[in-house]
């Protein structure tokens, strides 16, 4: 008999961690690791939303982890600022740097530091943790993470209190499901796997979309409005169920107010009007309207898709009128979901410590307004000039919109710039350091679902490759240099993981130091929150009518804002552009992650702009020909793929390219606007004229 000793003989271990991406999945994993080295990332069979499956990005999660351009070392630029050219440097040498740096723009003003950051990962370890606290201690400017959710989060809360909904694992019980706004297959996978088998056991999918997206084609339905006139369509539902009395009377009188306000208001929209507005068939809108007031349970899968226009808060809020009315709340498998971060209990100023403030009330930026931000000179409205920039978890120059100012403002030689990342992204290339991070395998955290009720643990599957460190550990480090001595500055990655999960009855017995060996658990609750009314709204009832919005100076009641790009509201500039741009989620890609993954780059093959073939022919633009695709605020290069997937007067470029990866050196955000949508300060990327040529 041979002990097995040597490191080659030693056995598989499988460690349990979870997708730490932006996605409403959050997937449980399973990662086997040989000889320190991980060889394979699987779904776990055993959680139930995961079922074993992974989508096509993550299972490559480990070739994105070994990729030859990982950033392995600390970095300093020797080139201009956009070149790309680095040396290797010590993390000695880097953190000195920064810090002198840092210490010399904060003892003027260290509100002219900003940080950057958004959902490279949402775990609440190496997301905002030890970074919120550096920021804190220091008295940077707060940054506003607005870039994905803010407008669908103030409009839910507007009406049911919060984001707060169905239980994922009921769709499979629904007799109707309307997927709105939402490329399920594309950004919801798993949930696609309830729909699929309520779809087998007999239930109607309708898909509500500007295109016919993946999801669309497999839907017995599809809704091909235009971008931004969803709240129409809402209404317009509302004033069928209300006219031919398909109500849940009693529902409505035990957990709602301003019925009668709605009514009303609703009674203005008949299909035919909305019809125009959407550009949808009439008859299409009365058929959607009798299943959703006749099947029962109905379920509404809402995604973020449909809230990045102008009006995309007012958008939640109408559709989020409905549940209510037909009383779909009262079924597990009814009501709707667009995302259920509060039913989770997170402790989150345990983990930000914004008492390290103490006195001081540092001025909010817009994450969305980057680009104008960066190139304004500080005055009494705005502050100080933004002098420094530490982006984590972001890829700005990809991810933000109209990119030629973003790209400017980074390119400014006077702001002193510091990326963590894994790769050298867009925004890498603008870095004066640029600091090499760990990645879901290296490091620790712990996580919460926003599309399922579940928490789940990250444990270290390898150690660091090179001299990567997690984002804590780079932040703890800069705290050492800053002089900065509070002993929360020394919490280890395993205490924070164990402060995130508030001790809250939301969160049942779940505790980090049982979640990192179960790798998962379920927070307890009933899986229909509002069966019996209970809204987190200041009523408690479902505000069809909002006191609180109504006290703020707007309307009381879900409005119709229509685009700001459009034909109704700037006809002048729908003259000279008058094809409305959508720049959806890519499949393969996770906004700008993965697409330095060479398989997954093949994948998605090159930037496409999908083009009615009416519009082409108007254009003498051929299938398969590289068109220029502008507007005012820029231009970008991609391959025309004629198709009737889109509608007339529409164009779909699916995102998120490098600018880098991409013909012209720019992807879609060169073309979209800084304005803000109607509640929430969120981006209006769906919200946006262009006009195509042959390039
Ligand atoms: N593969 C993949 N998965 C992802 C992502 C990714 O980039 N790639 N991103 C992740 C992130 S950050 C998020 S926030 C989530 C959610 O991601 P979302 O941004 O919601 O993306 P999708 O679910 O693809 O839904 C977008 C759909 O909304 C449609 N849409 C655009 N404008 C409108 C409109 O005005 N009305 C309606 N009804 N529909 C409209 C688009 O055509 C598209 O099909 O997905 C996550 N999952
Ligand atoms: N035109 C258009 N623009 C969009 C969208 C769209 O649909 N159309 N979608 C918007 C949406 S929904 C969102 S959420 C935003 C997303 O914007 P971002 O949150 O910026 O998302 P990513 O592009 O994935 O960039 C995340 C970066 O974080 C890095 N990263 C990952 N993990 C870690 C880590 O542990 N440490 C460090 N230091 N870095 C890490 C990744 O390598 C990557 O470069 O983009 C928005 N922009
Ligand atoms: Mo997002």
């Amino acid at each position: 008999m041979t002990i097995a000793s040597a490191p080659d003989t030693a056995p598989d271990t499988v460690v349990r961690s979870a997708c730490p991406h932006d996605c409403p999945d959050t997937c449980a994993l399973l990662v086997t690791v040989r000889d320190g080295v991980a060889v394979s990332v699987r779904g776990d069979p055993d959680h139930p939303t995961t079922h074993g499956a992974l989508c096509t990005k993550v299972s490559r999660y480990a070739e994105r982890t070994y990729h030859p351009g990982r950033l392995l070392h600390p970095m300093r630029r020797i080139g201009p600022k956009g070149s790309g050219l680095f040396e290797p440097v010590s993390w000695d040498a880097a953190l000195h740097g920064i810090a002198e740096r840092l210490k010399a723009i904060a003892a003027r003003e260290p509100q002219a530091v900003l940080p950057y950051s958004y959902g490279g990962t949402l775990g609440f370890v190496q997301g905002e943790s030890m970074a919120a606290r550096f920021f804190h201690k220091l008295g940077a400017s707060l940054l506003d993470r607005t870039i994905c959710a803010t407008a669908g989060e103030a409009g839910l809360k507007a009406v049911i209190g919060g984001k707060l909904g169905m239980d994922v694992e009921q769709f499979e019980n629904s007799r109707l499901i309307l997927i709105w706004g939402s490329n399920s297959i594309t950004s919801n996978l798993h949930f696609w796997t309830y729909a699929q088998r309520a779809k087998r056991a007999g239930a109607k999918l309708v898909c509500i979309d500007p295109w016919r997206n993946d999801t669309a084609d497999k839907c017995h339905e599809h809704i091909q409005l235009r971008p931004g006139t969803d709240a129409a369509l809402a209404y317009a539902l509302m004033h069928e169920l209300i006219v031919n009395d398909r109500l849940d009377h009693g529902y409505i009188a035990s957990y709602t107010v301003g019925f009668e306000a709605l009514r009303e208001r609703a009674l203005e929209w008949p299909p035919e009007r909305a019809a125009e507005v959407c550009g949808v068939p009439v008859a299409q809108i009365r058929q959607l309207a009798r299943d959703y007031g006749t099947l029962s349970p109905a379920a509404i899968r809402l995604n973020y898709g449909l809230q990045r226009v102008r009006g995309g808060a007012n958008a939640v809020r109408a559709i989020a009128c409905l549940p209510a009315l037909v009383g779909a709340w009262r079924h597990d498998a009814g009501g709707l979901l667009l995302s259920s971060s509060n039913h989770f209990a997170a402790n989150g100023a345990a983990l930000e410590r914004p008492d390290l403030l103490a006195e001081r009330k540092p001025r909010t930026i817009n994450m969305v307004t980057i680009g104008d931000d960066l190139l304004r000179e500080g005055d009494s409205d705005f502050g100080p000039k933004i002098e420094a920039v530490i982006v984590y978890n972001s890829n700005p120059l990809a991810v933000a919109p109209e990119g030629a100012k973003v790209r400017q403002g980074f390119a400014r030689d006077d702001l002193f710039t510091v990326v963590l990342d894994h790769f050298q992204t867009d925004t890498a290339d603008y870095a004066d350091y640029l600091l090499p991070a760990t990645t879901q395998l290296e490091h620790v955290d712990v996580h919460k679902g926003y599309g399922h009720r579940y928490w789940l643990a990250n444990n270290a599957a390898i150690a660091p490759l090179g001299e990567a460190k997690p984002n804590t550990e780079i932040f703890r480090l800069l705290a050492a240099r800053m002089g900065f001595t509070d002993t929360c500055f020394s919490e280890t990655d395993e205490q924070l993981a164990a402060l995130a999960i508030a001790p809250d009855a939301r969160n049942g017995s779940i505790a980090w130091s049982s979640l990192r060996t179960s790798g998962w658990a379920k927070l307890p609750g009933p899986a229909a929150p509002f069966a019996a009314g209970g809204f987190p709204t200041p009523s408690g009832q479902c505000e069809f009518w909002s006191q609180r919005e109504a006290d703020a100076g707007r309307d009381a009641l879900p409005e119709i804002i229509l685009p700001y790009e459009c034909d109704a509201t700037a006809p002048d500039l729908a003259a000279r552009y008058p094809l409305a741009m959508i720049s959806p989620p890519a499949r393969n890609f996770l906004n700008s992650s993965f697409v330095n993954v060479d398989s997954l780059r093949k994948l998605e093959g090159e930037p496409l702009l999908l083009l009615h073939p009416v519009d082409a022919q108007r254009r003498g633009v051929e299938d398969g020909q590289m068109v220029r695709t502008f507007n005012d605020r820029g231009a970008t290069l991609s391959r025309a793929r004629l198709s009737t997937r889109t509608r007339p007067g529409q164009v779909v470029a699916l995102g998120l390219w490098w600018r880098k990866l991409s013909p012209g050196g720019t992807n879609a955000n060169q073309l979209t606007h800084q304005r803000l949508t109607d509640l929430g300060a969120g981006p209006c990327f769906y919200d946006c004229l262009v006009e195509v040529a042959a390039a």
